[in-house]
């Protein structure tokens, strides 16, 4: 633990609002939101009272990835606006206190950024090398290795009682599955863990190195407060890029590679993020199924690493306490010991929210009780707010090559047809609930999933107890999560029912209901029971 009297960085006692921003708000009428957009909806985010915005890629891109392909870093795609607008967005949030933190794409950048139109070029361009180029073996790939979105998302079963080992995308017999694509010019194949229009960086060569510490240097120089870095376990692939066990043939390489090279990349990271005040932050989405491995990336002897990585099997788990507690359990034995802090998430771009998939409103709402009272710093992804479930999206619309468009939904400002997307229609379909899940008539209802969110999250800026104090279970029978969160004059108790059963959980002592997740007896005494997908926060009496 740190010295008493060293503060907090702000990162632990902060909520994270994940913005997608094409889907955010549209000030443009163009159907696709933007950073103006954002601005004009910072006092959303105020009201609900999160602390800082991460958004999600606003770079120039050809949108492959929809911005997740970076042709230049140094500028705003027209679609979302221009410096400018990015400069007003910053500084208005930091007006209201919200810190903004960007993406961060380290694994690869567009096929049509300029640093890989010269590497394409030649053979002997002074960029080859910047990517990761080789030949084939008569004809074929240089190695095994298959990129993502080649395939249907596999699930984590729940019947085995499992978390499976790794999620990633089931091969289209049919489709190109390779990593590696023919350069016609060179013969030469480059190596893309995701769509053939990233191709891979080559983060050995120091050229690559210095050109994206001044990259992010640009943005810290604008004042932003550090970074979300992007699938960092396809940073880490071994030099020799041997082929990977048979047994992993279907899964994307960018979900197995473990290499140390990954780690000197953060320390150069660090060290530029640390020639800047402020604890500029740097949070990692480091997508493997164990933790063991999740917390080297925070660092280690060496030197200091990521501060936040999300913590990913509990989100791509069940609905089940029994995991919950495991994967608490789990969390808190690897990190306590060396002051690693969490990242907790249930619902981001990438993956069907979880309204949906705990199969419930009234699940959603004990999950976020339980997201907003770990130890840890939470992320809300834009809508969860709300309670959306995903856009039924039918097959020959389908715009991502992921298969994710659902969870990536216009956010429904109002309940006119248009939910507050006026001019064209928005990019992509709204949520299938939308009806009566906007923000607007959500506002209006204090029962609403938005005024849990709210109320959650005021309680937590409330109690140092629930921002950074301990963390201790309490007994509880089994479809139970039951604990006390503690600092020094300060406690609360938090009792999440997973069950659809009413279930008797005895609270020692006096309490008070601070929040409770159907907003049904707030402020009354705790009576000692749930009821059924029953959540509360309790503060002594
Ligand atoms: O996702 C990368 C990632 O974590 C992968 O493990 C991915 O989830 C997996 O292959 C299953 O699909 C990041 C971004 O979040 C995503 O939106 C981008 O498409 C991807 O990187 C490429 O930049």
């Amino acid at each position: 633990m740190p010295e008493p009297s060293e503060p907090e960085p702000w990162w632990r006692r902060a909520v994270f609002y994940q913005i997608y921003p094409r889907s955010f708000a549209d000030s443009g009428g163009d159907g696709v939101g933007d950073l103006e957009g954002i601005r004009r909806h910072l006092d959303h985010l105020t009201w609900l009272g999160v602390d800082a915005l991460w958004i999600s890629p606003i770079y120039r891109s050809p949108m492959a990835d929809f911005g997740y392909d970076i042709a230049d870093h140094c500028a705003v795609d027209p679609l979302f606006g221009d410096l400018d607008a990015l400069d007003r967005l910053v500084t208005d949030a930091h007006e209201r206190g919200l810190r903004v933190v960007l993406d961060w794409v380290a694994n690869h950048t567009s096929d049509r950024h300029p640093w890989f139109e010269a590497s394409r070029s030649s053979v002997d361009d002074p960029h080859r090398d910047w990517y990761v180029w080789r030949d084939g073996r008569d004809g074929a790939p240089p190695n095994n290795w298959r990129a993502s979105f080649t395939g249907e998302v596999i699930w984590p079963r729940d019947a085995d009682g499992q978390l499976r080992p790794i999620l990633g995308l089931e091969p289209r017999p049919e489709a190109d599955a390779s990593a590696w694509r023919r350069e016609p010019r060179s013969g030469q194949w480059y190596l893309h863990s995701f769509l053939p229009e990233q191709p891979d960086l080559n983060w050995r060569n120091p050229e690559v190195v210095r050109a994206m510490h001044a990259v992010l240097r640009f943005w810290l120089d604008r004042g932003v407060d550090g970074f979300r870095a992007d699938a960092l376990a396809a940073v880490a692939k071994p030099a020799d890029l041997a082929d990977l066990p048979e047994a992993w043939a279907a899964v994307p390489g960018s979900d197995l590679h473990d290499d140390p090279v990954v780690h000197d990349m953060l320390r150069g990271v660090r060290a530029v993020l640390d020639d800047y005040p402020g604890d500029r932050v740097l949070i990692g989405e480091v997508h493997y199924p164990d933790l063991a491995r999740v917390l080297a990336y925070y660092g280690g002897p060496e030197g200091r690493e990521l501060d936040l990585a999300f913590d990913f099997p509990p989100m791509l788990d069940a609905w089940r306490a029994d995991r919950w507690r495991a994967h608490i359990d789990e969390t808190a034995a690897r990190f306590d010991p060396v002051d690693a802090w969490p990242a907790w998430v249930l619902s981001n771009h990438d993956f069907p929210r979880h309204a949906d998939r705990f199969g419930s409103d009234a699940r959603a709402r004990a999950a976020a009780v339980l997201l907003l009272t770990l130890r840890g710093t939470p992320f809300v992804y834009q809508g969860e707010e709300l309670g959306l479930v995903d856009a039924e999206v039918p097959a020959a619309d389908r715009l991502d090559p992921g298969g994710r468009d659902g969870c990536r939904a216009p956010l429904p400002w109002t309940a006119a047809p248009d939910h507050g997307w006026p001019g064209s229609r928005p990019w992509l379909p709204f949520a299938a609930n939308v009806d009566g899940h906007d923000v607007a008539s959500e506002r209006r209802d204090p029962r609403s999933v938005l005024h849990l969110y709210r109320a959650l999250l005021t309680a937590r800026r409330a109690s140092p107890a629930l921002q950074t104090g301990r963390f201790r279970w309490i007994d509880a029978p089994e479809p139970v999560l039951a604990y006390r969160r503690e600092a020094p004059g300060d406690e609360r108790l938090v009792a999440v029912n997973t069950g659809s059963q009413a279930v008797a959980v005895a609270a020692p002592g006096d309490w008070i209901v601070e929040v409770s997740a159907d907003r049904v007896g707030e402020g009354a005494r705790y009576d000692g029971t749930l009821g059924p997908d029953g959540a509360v926060v309790l503060r002594p009496a």
